[in-house]
């Protein structure tokens, strides 16, 4: 069985500091490098996410006449507007310094239609079109999954969720996943509705130790 470790959005932007900054999200990235070298060591695929939003991206509270934080519409999804970030190009976009990019064989961009925001690698959040991810994966006939990054109850969340439905066996390495946290336990419940659509929780050790 060939697996693929695929890491959320290590941006700057996720990290504390940045424009969306998420609590600890540059603790993820010694457990991304971790589990990468486990990777190395074993012939397993490491792959990535990038969220890259153009300037103008309607889930930008600020190009949609709302306030950051508070839940809308958008294209007739629910949609809670965030804070500029992860503009294409810009400094906040950009892997977190201290990742091991060079390790990464791939890097899968999203949100880039302005008009429908995307929190899955794999499909935006309306299912309307999908990123190069699921294909690229079967070309190599990875059927396995390790998933972690930020953040825990958005773009880990909706990815995790799909993979499953696109029948990949899939893990979820937990410490090395950290939440936005709009409502204190969105994390804990995203976690909770991974496990229960299939995916296994997994620590950074039982990952290495597989
Ligand atoms: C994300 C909110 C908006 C994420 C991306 O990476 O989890 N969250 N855009
Ligand atoms: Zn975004």
């Amino acid at each position: 069985m060939k697996t693929a470790l695929l890491l959320i959005d290590l941006q700057n932007d996720f990290c504390p500091g940045g424009a969306l900054g998420v609590v600890e999200g540059d603790a993820t990235i010694a457990v991304a490098n971790q589990a990468i070298a486990a990777c190395l060591a074993r012939n397993d695929t490491v792959i990535a996410s990038q969220d890259w939003h153009p300037a103008e991206h309607r889930s930008f509270a600020i190009n949609s006449n709302a306030q950051v934080g508070t839940l809308g519409e958008l294209e007739g999804l629910p949609q809670v507007w965030w804070p500029v970030h992860c503009v294409q190009g810009s400094l906040g976009a950009d892997l977190h310094a201290q990742l091991d990019r060079q390790s990464i064989e791939a890097i899968f961009r999203k949100g880039e239609d302005p008009d429908i925001d995307s929190y899955s690698a794999f499909f935006d959040n309306g299912h309307r079109a999908q990123t190069a991810l699921d294909g690229w994966l079967k070309e190599r006939d990875i059927t396995q999954l390790a998933v972690m990054g930020l953040a825990t109850d958005y773009c880990v969340k909706f990815s995790v969720l799909d993979a499953l439905r696109l029948g990949y066996q899939t893990q979820v390495i937990i410490d090395g996943c950290r939440g936005v946290n709009l409502q204190p336990d969105d994390s804990e419940q995203a976690l909770a509705a991974m496990q229960s659509a299939g995916a296994q929780l997994v620590t950074l050790s039982q990952f290495i130790q597989r």
